[in-house]
């Protein structure tokens, strides 16, 4: 199984070490082919050294190809919501993982998605579960 997951680079760094949790994770399910997005090194100021056409490009046909997209959308990220769009778009079953703390408010185009399987969890744990359910139902 081909997985995408999907969270923020330059929406903000805040959750990388999870993303890095839930990447490791959804590797005993299959192959993510975006393993980077939990890469410590990687800021939101930074720069990896390609140009932004080559990542649009690149990512849109891991996406094109991937069997699922797991999204973590706490963290407000326009990349993710538009990888999200494309996602829906193209039929793909696409789960998205929302932590609900102060602050933190989901998009209405997000949570008001048909295409979008929602889940909200507190704690990594509950996230995997929620995973878990997902991916052995798809
Ligand atoms: O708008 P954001 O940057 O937060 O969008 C994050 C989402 O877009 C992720 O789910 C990625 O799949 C994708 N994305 C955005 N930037 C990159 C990237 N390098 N490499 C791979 N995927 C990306 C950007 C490095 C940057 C700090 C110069």
């Amino acid at each position: 199984m081909k997985i995408y997951f999907a969270g923020s680079i330059r929406g903000g760094r805040e959750d990388a070490a999870l993303y890095q949790e839930i990447i490791d994770y959804l590797k005993n399910f299959g192959e993510v082919l975006t393993e980077h997005i939990g890469d410590p090194k990687l800021s939101h100021l930074g720069n990896d050294g390609e140009s932004d056409a080559f990542i649009h490009n690149r990512d849109m046909e891991w996406l094109i190809s991937s069997d699922i997209i797991v999204a973590e959308v706490t963290t407000v990220s326009m990349g993710v919501g538009y990888e999200i769009g494309r996602a829906v778009e193209m039929g793909k079953n696409v789960l998205c993982l929302f932590r609900p703390a102060k602050n933190k408010n989901l998009s209405a185009m997000i949570a008001g998605c048909p295409g979008v399987s929602l889940v909200e969890y507190a704690k990594p744990g509950d996230a995997k579960k929620a995973i878990s359910a997902f991916l052995k139902g798809h």
